[in-house]
Parts: C-alpha cells; sequence; structure tokens
C-alpha cells in the first residue's frame, strides 16, 4: 500500500479491512467493523479501506454513511470508503491525523509500513491498534506466510485488541505478551440477540436436524475432518438414519458422504441463520484454533446439542454443559461425541417441556455468559 502526502487537517480513524461484502461478512469483519464504529466516535473523521475486494452495490448501501471514495481522490469527507484492491501503480492520501485499526494479518503489514512512512514524512510515526482475532501464522503450513504474519506481530510497538481471553492468553504462552492490550469479550450478534429475545429457545419444537459449521475454503474450520466424523457416525450409530443433516456456511451443492447424505444451505442471512438454529437439535462446528469462534457458542445460545474440539488453552465445555468439546481432534472422537450429543438429546425430548428452562436468557447466559465477563484491561 503506497502513501502519498496528504492536505487532511482532522484526526481519522483508518480501518483496514480485506472486503465488506455479504459473502466475506462473518463473525471477524462484523466484529472489526463494530470495534471500528466504537472507536470512531472518538475521532473527528474516519476511512474504511478495502484491501481485497471492491465494495458491491449491496455492501456500500449496507455502509451508506460511507461515501465511496476513489484513492486517487484527497476527499475532505468526514467518512469515506476506499475500494484499494486494485492498487497497481496507485496511491493512497495518508495525513498526519491518521490512525490505524488493522485485522488481518497482510492489513497490519500494510498499516505498520504507512505508519513508519508518516514518521519519515511527517516528522512522527502513525498510530497502530491491531485487532486480533486468531493466532494467523497458523492459517498457513510453514511458509513465507506465516512468517510474514508472525511479523506483523510487535508486542512492545502495537496496542493489541484481543477478541476473547482465550486467545490473548495464547499469544501470551507464545511469548507475544502485547506491554498495551486490551481484551474484549464476544456479545452475541445483534441479528441473533433479537431473534433470541422473539423466540422461547427453550421450549421451541426441534427437528432431528444435526446443523455443521461447512466452510471447505476455510481450513481451519476442518470441513474434511467434519466429513470423515460423519461418514464414521452413520457407520456406527444406528440413529444416524433418523437424522437430517444440513450445513451453512459455504457448501452450495449437497454432498454424499456414503451412510449419510450432507444438504448446502448456503450462507444464510442472519434470520434464516437464527431460525435453523431455533428448530434444530445439534450443531457441529470445529475451529482448529485458541480463539472460540462464534457458532459453537452461538449453537448453545440458541438451546442445541453442541459438539466442537478443545485447542491449546481453549475448552468450550466449562461455558455451557450442552456444549462437548472434544480434546483428541480425530474423526472417531468427534463421532462419539456426535453420538453422545444424540444421547443427550433423546433424553431431552422425554423430559416435558415445562420443565426446561423457560427463560432464553439463561441459556444465552450459559454460553456467553463467563465469556462476556468484564473486558480485562492491562
Ligand atoms: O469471520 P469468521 O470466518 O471467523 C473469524 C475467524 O475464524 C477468526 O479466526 C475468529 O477469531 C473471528 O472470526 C472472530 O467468522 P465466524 O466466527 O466463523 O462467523 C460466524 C458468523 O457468521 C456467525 O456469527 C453468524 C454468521 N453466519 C451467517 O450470517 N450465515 C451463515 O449461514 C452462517 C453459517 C454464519
Amino acid at each position: 500500500m503506497t502513501p502519498r502526502t496528504s492536505v487532511f487537517k482532522k484526526r481519522r480513524l483508518n480501518l483496514l479491512v480485506p472486503s465488506i461484502n455479504s459473502q466475506h461478512y462473518f463473525g471477524g469483519i462484523h466484529t472489526a467493523v463494530q470495534v471500528f464504529e466504537a472507536m470512531a466516535t472518538h475521532f473527528e473523521a474516519s476511512r474504511i479501506i478495502l484491501t481485497d475486494s471492491p465494495p458491491d452495490d449491496a455492501a456500500l448501501a449496507r455502509f451508506a454513511r460511507y461515501s465511496p471514495v476513489a484513492s486517487a481522490q484527497d476527499s475532505i469527507a468526514d467518512a469515506q470508503v476506499v475500494s484499494f484492491s486494485d492498487r497497481y501503480g496507485k496511491t493512497l492520501p495518508v495525513a498526519p491525523g491518521d490512525h490505524w485499526l488493522a485485522t488481518a494479518w497482510w492489513t497490519a503489514y500494510a498499516a505498520q509500513r504507512v505508519a513508519a512512512w508518516q514518521e519519515s514524512s511527517y516528522g512522527a510515526p502513525g498510530k497502530l491498534a491491531y485487532m486480533i482475532q486468531d493466532f494467523e501464522p497458523g492459517f498457513y503450513p510453514w511458509s513465507s506466510q506465516s512468517a510474514l504474519a508472525l511479523a506483523t506481530y510487535r508486542p512492545k510497538q502495537d496496542l493489541g485488541i484481543f477478541n476473547t481471553s482465550l486467545l490473548a492468553d495464547y499469544f501470551a504462552s507464545q511469548g507475544l505478551d502485547y506491554v498495551r492490550r486490551v481484551v474484549f469479550e464476544p456479545t452475541i450478534n445483534d441479528g441473533l440477540r433479537s431473534a433470541l429475545t422473539h423466540a422461547r429457545v427453550s421450549t421451541s419444537p426441534r427437528s432431528r436436524r444435526i446443523v455443521v459449521y461447512g466452510r471447505p475454503s476455510t481450513p481451519r474450520n476442518a470441513f474434511s475432518l467434519i466429513c470423515e466424523a460423519l461418514r464414521i457416525w452413520g457407520w456406527n450409530d444406528p440413529r444416524s438414519n433418523q437424522w437430517e443433516i444440513v450445513t451453512p456456511g459455504e457448501l452450495i451443492s449437497d454432498l454424499d458422504l456414503g451412510p449419510v447424505q450432507l444438504k448446502a444451505l448456503g450462507k444464510l442471512d442472519i434470520d434464516n441463520y437464527a431460525e435453523l438454529l431455533r428448530t434444530s437439535a445439534i450443531g457441529l462446528s470445529l475451529m482448529v484454533s485458541p480463539h472460540p469462534s462464534y457458532p459453537p457458542l452461538e449453537m448453545a445460545a440458541f438451546g442445541m446439542e453442541v459438539v466442537t474440539n478443545s485447542y491449546a488453552n481453549k475448552d468450550l465445555s466449562t461455558f455451557a454443559p450442552v456444549i462437548r468439546s472434544t480434546f483428541d481432534m480425530t474423526p472417531e472422537a468427534i463421532a462419539q461425541a456426535l453420538s453422545a450429543a444424540c444421547d443427550a438429546w433423546d433424553e431431552r425430548a422425554m423430559v416435558p417441556a415445562w420443565i426446561m428452562p423457560e427463560n432464553h436468557a439463561f441459556l444465552a447466559e450459559q454460553a456467553f455468559g463467563p465469556l462476556a465477563a468484564a473486558a480485562a484491561h492491562k
């Protein structure tokens, strides 16, 4: 990202994110935008810079309060969105008052260099906050990318804003102890919160349906492991033919796994995702990372039996009794946990509805409560 001098006078917060298009708008980008908008209230101006995908019309409509600005322009608009994915031969106007909120590691890589450029051009380095939502070197095999991702962690220089204390603790265990650090815990997505407020999730009728968070293009969500676990469960559990298995996320065509079929739902809008969680019995969502990821917590908040995995210091079973978290990340262990979730569901189905906790807040708190403890500051 090549900067050029700018005459912009105000103190401005810049968010660097890969995309705001709905197909990329899962938990990570949504949370980054929320944090950015909360921080931006303390600045005179704000700018969103998109590093990977140009915004489509629907995204621009959702972000209508930001004026779309070409990078060639040195606009004075107080709220701007700049598409900078097609940046060959282009530069970005950067003023002394530009502050940076980096998200994915390659956005931090760019922001760190622009902040250093501000020092050589204006006499003082730009200030940089790095919103850390995962241990991103772990997204790659040992490689240039993993090395560069690791090099963006500068615990003595940048402010680290950590999504979850689990992740912050993991960083500290890797010797990445940020001197200036803020930790926040996830809260439930607004769309899901309103669905929880309007539905009585504890007593809502549910189908014998397993909801699988399926993202074949996101290795940390371990899609192959899920498929193998479902095959083993399908062969070994005599009840498997009584269950429907559906997968919201990325898959767009159904998958024949042999003993069981996986029905592809693609990416659902938040209302349909909520409805699916409210009316299904079991959720299966893996995340090979110390970050909890949102879906297992959301499934628990919606009263489902949940199967997920542990990783390093992460064990979500301590957050809610409905969550089964396997330390052993093998298809056999996950298949076994799925059978245990079916057992729990069968037992639950025998209990009269009036005995179940009436209040959705109870379930939501079971899932999110311990995580939602006061944000720790250091
Ligand atoms: O952005 P994500 O892919 O995940 C990121 C990273 O995993 C990162 O490591 C993690 O730390 C960060 O999130 C917080 O998002 P995630 O958590 O997988 O996204 C789930 C959200 O997506 C969930 O809150 C609801 C929404 N969703 C839909 O809107 N429709 C759907 O069909 C599905 C399956 C989810």
